[in-house]
């Protein structure tokens, strides 16, 4: 099959809720309390899968965690009944869904051994959060178990580490050197800085890149604090491109010149805030976007369906695409559910370079498999849970019950 970019999502799990636990999370903190709809969520989720397989990209997926998580609970001396509301949401969380946070990835051809490495992620900074690595590296040692791939345990707190979404590569195709780049925060204007500038050289070090392609560079106080936690609500980058917001970066010139040193072939397009503020990028998640490269050529953006009812956001996609840079495509999904807690299609995926033959197939989906899938959400994945219902027995039943027969459909035991 040849090496290639595959995207992983997380399928969206059957506890989905929305309990307004990730401070400087725009979205989450607004709609804390609201009844989230776990089998709608996951349906939107399929559906942005199924976009994707239609532009002939090669799709994969991660589970759902454990939940309620017991054993996180336990290591803190209580249990999911007796747990104050906001731990036992911590351990109901669904947020491994998003999957840009699993791990950061380096392609093989970025790498000293030539093998792709993937460190999984500590996200010590929210608790809700912290609880999933241990997981994510489970599933990881079964899906990336092929000698092509290194699987690395997360970077020790206290370095903050959010994954891929703090991390953005650059390279003329998916088996050609890169340049990567670690994107971490220094300040966050009253919000806490989620990726720590030490995790990222740690990754570096650790994944063999070399220095002379590798930049370091630092979020804008101004973006944490408009609610850009991760560098992905304002940046994206696939291919020779780099789509970026104009307030993204501490020092965007520097980081610019640097880049094209690097990579004279690439393409930056900044998109200023006189046309589209730092409030409308964030509200609509335009950077958020999946920016994919299509196997017939030419770039496409998949966008969540908030990008189009933002004016300024609209506005300025629509002139981009029709002029002669490489962008050319817009595809819109909705993914409301996960949008409402702050994550759109970027947030979903992580995104692996390399065979997909070298991939457990079990993590892999066509349109059959998701066919599946989407019939066992249907009679498992609750329809709604209200706040309350987090310490509902009946609720931690059902939701452990849906994880079991979706590693029975999977034929993924082992997790169990
Ligand atoms: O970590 N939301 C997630 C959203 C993650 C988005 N990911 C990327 N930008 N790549 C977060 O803040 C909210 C859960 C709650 O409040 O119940 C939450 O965790």
């Amino acid at each position: 099959m040849g090496v290639r970019e595959i995207n992983f999502d997380g399928l969206i799990g059957p506890s989905h809720n929305y309990a307004g636990l990730s401070p400087g999370n725009l979205a989450a903190s607004a709609n804390a309390g609201k009844v989230a709809h776990p089998r709608a969520a996951a349906l939107q989720g399929i559906a942005k899968m199924r976009a994707n397989l239609a532009l002939g990209l090669t799709q994969g997926l991660f589970l759902p965690h454990r939940r309620p998580d017991h054993r996180w609970l336990a290591s803190l001396a209580t249990n999911v009944g007796d747990a104050a509301p906001w731990l036992r949401a911590a351990a109901l969380s669904a947020s491994p869904m998003w999957a840009a946070n699993a791990a950061t990835v380096s392609p093989a051809a970025d790498t000293a051994d030539g093998r792709c490495h993937l460190t999984v992620a500590n996200l010590v900074t929210m608790p809700h959060r912290s609880h999933e690595w241990p997981e994510t590296l489970a599933q990881f040692r079964i899906a990336f178990a092929n000698p092509a791939f290194a699987v690395h345990a997360p970077v020790p707190p206290p370095f903050g580490d959010e994954g891929a979404a703090n991390h953005m590569r650059l390279a003329p195709g998916p088996d050609a050197p890169g340049v990567e780049i670690f994107v971490h925060g220094f300040a966050g204007g009253g919000f806490p800085v989620r990726q720590h500038a030490e995790a990222g050289r740690a990754i570096a070090r650790s994944h063999g890149l070399d220095p002379a392609r590798t930049l370091h560079v630092a979020q804008s106080e101004v973006a944490i604090a408009a609610g850009a936690f991760h560098n992905d609500v304002v940046a994206v980058a696939d291919g020779l491109t780099l789509f970026a917001h104009e307030q993204a970066f501490a020092d965007a010139a520097t980081f610019y010149a640097d880049l094209r040193r690097i990579l004279p072939d690439v393409a930056i397009i900044e998109v200023p805030a006189s046309a589209v503020p730092l409030c409308d990028a964030i509200s609509s998640y335009l950077f958020n976007a999946q920016l994919v490269t299509l196997p017939e050529g030419g770039q496409a953006l998949i966008l969540p369906g908030e990008a189009r009812e933002t004016p300024s956001v609209w506005n300025w996609l629509n002139e981009m695409v029709a002029g002669n840079g490489p962008i050319r495509r817009l595809e819109l999904v909705d993914v409301r559910q996960s949008m409402a807690n702050g994550g759109g299609p970027a947030c979903l995926r992580l995104r692996v370079v390399a065979d997909p033959a070298t991939i457990d197939q079990r993590f892999l989906v066509d349109e059959d498999r998701l066919d599946r899938i989407a019939a066992l959400v249907e009679q498992y994945w609750p329809d709604s849970i209200a706040p309350d219902a987090l310490a509902d027995p009946d609720l931690w039943t059902n939701i452990e019950a849906a994880r079991a027969a979706l590693l029975v459909l999977l034929e993924l035991d082992e997790l169990s």
